[in-house]
């Protein structure tokens, strides 16, 4: 109720309490501890690699819509494969394109048997202690046995909360540690530590948004597998719509737009699925991606700040980035105080000065890049970038991480 439901039915104390009592029975009864117990979250032993695991049905991604043509489009490629070929109305189902890492969760008789990274697609790493240390990850399904699946494939994304990634930014920038360029990153990096001790002190969360196999349940909508996870304890966005015309995916679009900047999470556009499986299945999948869903994204982030300084940034192959120092500037949550320039060409080509208010651009996944310079807003003391010598970069200054 607490890390699922976002509605606690008991107080942190009589939780505590309760906690401490689990653990003084096990003590004293050892035989009595099961993996799921709550105890049992962390204290995994450190792996030396993780192992490899395949998956039952491939983890597909999505197609990336950019524009409301390329929507239209969509809805176009939809209503045509599915001519003459179903009785039932069509409707779309719209969720959060979540800003985090794919995952797999696989659940036996009730129980937490393994986790995955989603990898490949095919062939994902076996995160399942890692993935145990997630509070909203249940050890162990809601329900009586009948209404529990023999065995449940669960997809899902694990996010960081852009509070926790500065958190941990701050710490990492204290110890000297390379920074975190984004939370997707952050978070992809501490499931994929093979010590879950580390995992475990990070707050990681997940939302679950479909299933792989499903064994002992038949489903008939994507909506109504969304509503039985929800019923199974599983953590199931809050924002999800059942769209019976292409109008209401586009109204869904721009009230998420709207909320994006309030999210304590990054998004970086919707999801629409196509509702009725028997419909999905008309339509198939190309070999990555399936032809019943698409992520239609948001425009590039940008906000404005000045560009105090340029510094060379030596890649490993010895290839030099131009990195932009900025006055540190928040753009959807997250605190930007580097961004790339990408090359000397290119600064020259948008004649970019130091000094020079810039517009600054995050795009998905991506690092930080500067766009462009507000010419109107250009001082008179601006200066011009010069390329390093190669013996200015023998000596030249690492910036910790964009
Ligand atoms: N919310 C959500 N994210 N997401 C990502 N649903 C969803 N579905 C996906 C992916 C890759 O894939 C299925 C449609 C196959």
């Amino acid at each position: 109720k607490y890390y699922v439901l976002d509605s606690p039915a008991i107080s942190d104390a009589e939780y505590d309490n309760l906690f401490r009592e689990l653990q003084r029975i096990e003590e004293e009864y050892p035989e009595l501890i099961t993996p799921y117990s709550p105890t049992q979250r962390v204290g995994a032993k450190p792996l030396s690699a993780f192992k490899k695991l395949k998956h039952t049905v491939p983890m597909l991604s999505l197609e990336s819509l950019m524009s409301e043509n390329e929507l239209t489009d969509f809805f176009r490629r939809v209503y045509d494969g599915l001519k003459g070929k179903t009785d039932k109305p069509v409707e779309f189902v719209c969720e959060l394109k979540f800003d985090g890492l794919a995952v797999e969760l696989v659940y036996e008789k009730g129980k937490l048997l393994h986790a995955s990274t989603r990898g490949d697609g095919i062939t994902g790493e076996d995160v399942t202690q890692n993935i145990k240390t997630i509070p909203s990850v249940p050890l162990v399904l809601r329900g009586d046995d009948a209404a529990i699946p023999e065995l449940i494939e669960v997809r899902g994304e694990v996010i960081m909360r852009i509070d926790e990634f500065e958190r941990l930014n701050e710490e990492r920038e204290k110890n000297g540690d390379t920074l975190f360029a984004n939370p997707r990153n952050a978070a992809a990096g501490s499931l994929r530590q093979l010590d879950p001790s580390i995992t475990a002190s990070r707050k990681l969360e997940i939302y679950v948004y479909g299933t792989g196999v499903v064994k002992g349940k038949d489903m008939e909508t994507h909506f109504n597998t969304l509503n039985f996870l929800k019923q199974l304890g599983l953590r199931v966005n809050k924002y999800i719509r059942l769209c019976r015309k292409d109008s209401d995916v586009i109204e869904f679009y721009r009230s998420i737009e709207k909320k994006r900047q309030s999210l304590p999470y990054e998004i970086d556009g919707i999801v629409i699925k196509l509702n009725d499986y028997s419909q999905q299945k008309i339509l198939g999948e190309r070999a990555r991606t399936p032809r019943y869903a698409a992520a239609y994204k948001f425009p590039p982030r940008q906000v404005e700040t000045v560009l105090e300084d340029i510094i060379d940034q030596v890649g490993r192959t010895g290839v030099i980035t131009p990195v932009a120092v900025l006055n540190p500037v928040r753009l959807s949550g997250v605190k930007i105080q580097r961004a790339t320039l990408h090359n000397i060409n290119e600064i020259e080509r948008k004649d970019i000065r130091i000094g020079d208010t810039v517009i600054v651009q995050r795009a998905g996944d991506v690092i930080p890049e500067v766009v462009a310079p507000v010419r109107s807003k250009r001082p008179g003391d601006c200066l011009l970038y010069t390329s390093p010598s190669p013996r200015d970069l023998s000596t030249s200054r690492m910036p910790s991480s964009a």
